[in-house]
């Protein structure tokens, strides 16, 4: 597999509990390089494009409140086979099912509030990238 980028998000529940630090820990020891970074605060709009995918789904409007709840950090991770790697060390979305160690098992409040976004496949990855950063601010 080669070097990929993925996209991030540390969501709200994480920022209002300082956890980025802990969160970003658990990337660089997974070998995935923090290349873009930026803290922001969603509008609900913005949320809501962002998940458009899910806007038929019966928590997509408590999913957008969330999401405009508090900042986010967006970023950029690069390294070998980071897309899977990242899902990997996320863990899975229901933290209740997350294995030991991932982040949504040590972290996440619940299926819905699971403190960490991460892309799940190249066009998606390259798309959200591109919503939130421009080439300039992605530093290899
Ligand atoms: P993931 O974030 O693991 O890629 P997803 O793409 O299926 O999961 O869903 C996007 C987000 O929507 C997820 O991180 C949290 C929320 N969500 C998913 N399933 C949910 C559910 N059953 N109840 C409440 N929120 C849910
Ligand atoms: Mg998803």
């Amino acid at each position: 597999m080669a070097i990929q980028r993925t996209f991030s998000i540390i969501k709200p529940d994480a920022t209002r509990r300082n956890l980025t630090g802990k969160i970003n820990a658990k990337f660089e020891e997974a070998g995935l390089r923090v290349v873009a970074q930026k803290r922001i605060h969603l509008s609900k709009a913005q949320a809501g494009e962002f998940y458009k995918v899910h806007a038929e789904r019966p928590f997509y409007d408590e999913l957008c409140e969330f999401m405009a709840s508090a900042p986010i950090v967006a970023q950029v991770l690069e390294g070998e086979d980071a897309i899977a790697k990242n899902r990997e060390v996320m863990g899975a979305t229901n933290p209740a099912d997350a294995d030991a160690g991932t982040i949504r098992a040590e972290f996440a409040e619940s299926v819905g509030e699971n403190s960490v976004h991460g892309s799940d496949a190249p066009e998606t990855a390259a798309e959200e990238i591109a919503y939130f950063f421009s080439g300039l601010e992605l530093v290899g």
